[in-house]
């Protein structure tokens, strides 16, 4: 930091590192930064694993001339959709293709990379200036009454089978093991683990 964006088409990319292994409940991230077009700018959050979600792509101004500061939050739980060129000292929900909540559930430890490309070969380009993710775990859970151990009722890794859990149905496609096939159409996912307390 300062990262230059642009002016040519080009990425630029920044690097945070987590500490520890927070496992995300919610993941909200705050950008600075500059660009003579803020419309030109797409940007990326990559994940520790390398999970890629966008954040936002060509929001804000479209012309020289207009808003050419960003200083703004992205969180999910927003009111706010980024139809705006103001884009400085806001919160914004990410765009409608996009969610921040596809990270939750991961391991926060790690190298997080934030990827700009300034997606427009002329003389406008910027400077990013900042940014910052604020990474929330679930809570504990509660504390057993006096008397009482918290205990594992059910666990598996399902390394040996289905662990006497059974599908069956149309259109059923829960399967095993390492998959053999690219994720398809459906919206079934192909193995489910549930934790019971
Ligand atoms: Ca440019
Ligand atoms: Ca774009
Ligand atoms: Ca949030």
């Amino acid at each position: 930091m300062p990262k230059t964006i642009g002016p040519g088409a080009a990425l630029v990319s920044s690097t945070i590192t987590v500490p520890g292994n927070p496992r995300i409940a919610d993941v909200d991230v705050s950008v600075q930064l500059n660009h003579a077009v803020m419309g030109q700018i797409d940007a990326h959050l990559r994940s520790p694993a390398g999970n890629d979600n966008g954040l936002f792509t060509d929001i804000g101004a479209g012309a020289a001339g207009g808003q050419a500061q960003m200083d703004t939050t992205i969180d999910d739980e927003a009111g706010l959709t980024p139809a705006f060129t103001v884009l400085k000292g806001i919160n914004i929900k990410p765009e409608l293709a996009y969610r921040l909540k596809w990270f939750d559930g991961v391991n926060a430890g790690g190298t997080w990379t934030l990827d700009l490309y300034d997606d427009t070969a002329d003389a406008n380009g910027g400077t990013l200036t900042g940014w910052s993710m604020t990474v929330c775990e679930e809570p504990p859970p509660p504390a057993c009454p006096a008397g009482y151990a918290r205990t594992t009722v059910f666990s598996s890794d399902f390394e040996s089978g289905a662990a006497g859990f059974t599908h069956s149905g149309t259109g059923d496609q829960w399967a095993l093991g390492t998959p053999n096939s690219p994720a398809t159409t459906t919206t079934k996912p192909a193995c489910r683990i549930y934790n019971l307390y």
